[in-house]
């Protein structure tokens, strides 16, 4: 058995929160433990479909990615929330919605150059040339977390590492 909770997944854009997401929902499958992956592509295309980048749009879209996360883990899931979610105080929002243990945060670390270097879609490039407004890191802001559950540092350790640490964790703290 296993003990349900929200692995929620804090960075820039770039910084690998996605691909780490998705890479962990494999192994804990693989281990009989089925999660989900929620993130900007399944969430911001329909549940939060009606709202952009502006602060009060991007408050509401990580309150409703929170009770969404509430929800899957009420019903014993595992679920794995990949948000740039850059508001400190909007995080801990999501986390007061949730019991003692069944709230993640993990601080997917990465510099901004890097990410700018890695800039996998342009949106680096773009925000750079002023053509989207409101972008995180470069016109708008991100609070690094004060107290991360965990860190994962994507600069030093291979995605493989990064799944191997997370697992383990989880593991020690009796989730899995
Ligand atoms: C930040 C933006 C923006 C702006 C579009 N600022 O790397 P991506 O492309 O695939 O992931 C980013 C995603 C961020 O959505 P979130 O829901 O995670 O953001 S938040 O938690 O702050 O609400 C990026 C893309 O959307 N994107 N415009 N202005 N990222």
């Amino acid at each position: 058995g296993h003990k349900s909770c929200a692995l929620w997944l804090t960075g820039l854009s770039g910084s690998g929160k996605s691909t780490l997401a998705f890479a962990l929902e494999k192994e804990l499958y693989r281990r009989g433990v089925s999660s989900y992956v929620l993130d900007g592509d399944n969430i911001r295309q329909g549940l939060n479909r009606d709202l952009g980048f502006a602060p009060e749009d991007r408050t509401e879209n990580i309150r409703r990615i929170g009770e969404t996360s509430k929800l899957f883990v009420d019903a014993g899931m595992f679920v794995i929330a990949a948000f740039i979610s850059p508001d400190e105080g909007d995080r801990a929002s999501v986390r007061g919605r949730f019991a003692g243990g069944e709230f993640l945060e993990v601080y997917v670390k990465c510099s901004l150059q890097e990410c700018e270097r890695r800039d996998p879609k342009g949106l680096y490039k773009k925000a750079r040339e002023g053509t989207i407004p409101n972008f995180t890191g470069i016109s708008a802001p991100y609070d690094v977390p004060d107290k991360p559950d965990l860190v994962i540092d994507t600069e030093q350790f291979t995605l493989e590492e990064s799944v191997e640490f997370l697992l383990s964790e989880l593991g020690e703290r009796d989730y899995l």
